[in-house]
């Protein structure tokens, strides 16, 4: 299956996200239907397990929004149970080495980019496929990889880390990366912002892409400015109670 959000980052084109916490397949078709490029299916934080995954995969398909799901950790079955009911990328949470990247890249792609492990899935029809060869080869084409960058090590060691084959980007996750500098939740501090430019500007020397998590739209249009490829935005359940609260704030 075509991943549309890679199609469209390599037309250059800047893509939004959000982080999926609403918890249903009409709310996954909600933010297709709203035009949004792609959805993350958060199993780090979030309280999905693979089989409620596969039915927001369906969802987000028949909406034609690109379904990534950030996986809870970085072990062979959290990484391929997800590839194998149909997600279109992940993404690693609390990355530090470039061996940790390397094992993530073995499990994520098939031979000879990976050892992926075979069988016959929903991502592959149920083995209903004209060539085992071409399914293996779409898929490492297609299948996203983004670490997370959001411990000081995985600072440290990023230009290793963004020169594995099969890295597509990074993904900044400011509020863990504030932590992990002594400064929780500072996302904005002089320090972390720096931080965050450097880390952009070691995606663009390695000719990968940058994705960075921001809380609001102002927020992320300023990430935008500053030349990030994709800004994952908020939480669809916060914009969900802004808006109703708003309306039931509304003069009357
Ligand atoms: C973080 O900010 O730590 C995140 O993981 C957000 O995506
Ligand atoms: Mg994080």
């Amino acid at each position: 299956m075509k991943n549309l959000l890679k199609e469209k980052m390599k037309q250059n084109k800047k893509t939004v996200g959000t982080f999926f916490s609403i918890g249903s397949s009409e709310a996954v078709e909600a933010l297709g239907i709203a035009g949004m490029d792609y959805v993350i299916l958060d199993k780090e934080h979030g309280p999905y397990g693979v089989e409620t995954v596969q039915q927001y995969i369906r969802a987000a398909e028949r909406r034609n929004i690109t379904p990534l799901v950030r996986v809870k950790d970085f072990s062979r079955p959290s990484i391929l149970k997800v590839l194998d009911v149909g997600a279109q990328g992940i993404i690693v949470p609390m990355i530090r080495t470039r061996q940790e990247v390397e094992r993530v890249v073995e499990y994520a792609k098939y031979y000879p980019m990976g050892r992926r492990g075979v069988a016959l899935t929903r991502a592959s029809d149920y083995g209903d496929i004209e060539s085992l060869e071409e399914y293996f080869r779409d898929a490492n084409q297609n299948t996203l990889v983004l670490p997370q960058c959001e411990t000081r090590e995985c600072v440290e060691n990023l230009d290793a880390i963004l020169d594995v084959e099969g890295v597509d980007g990074i993904f900044i996750g400011p509020y863990d990366l504030s932590q992990s500098y002594n400064k929780p939740g500072k996302t904005s501090d002089p320090e972390i912002q720096d931080i965050i430019d450097m880390v952009l500007e070691k995606c663009k020397k390695h000719r990968k892409y940058a994705f960075i998590f921001a809380p609001d739209k102002k927020t992320a249009s300023g990430y935008f400015k500053k030349g990030f490829d994709s800004v994952a935005v908020a939480m669809d359940i916060l914009l969900y109670i802004e808006t109703l609260r708003d309306i039931a704030n509304m003069p009357r």
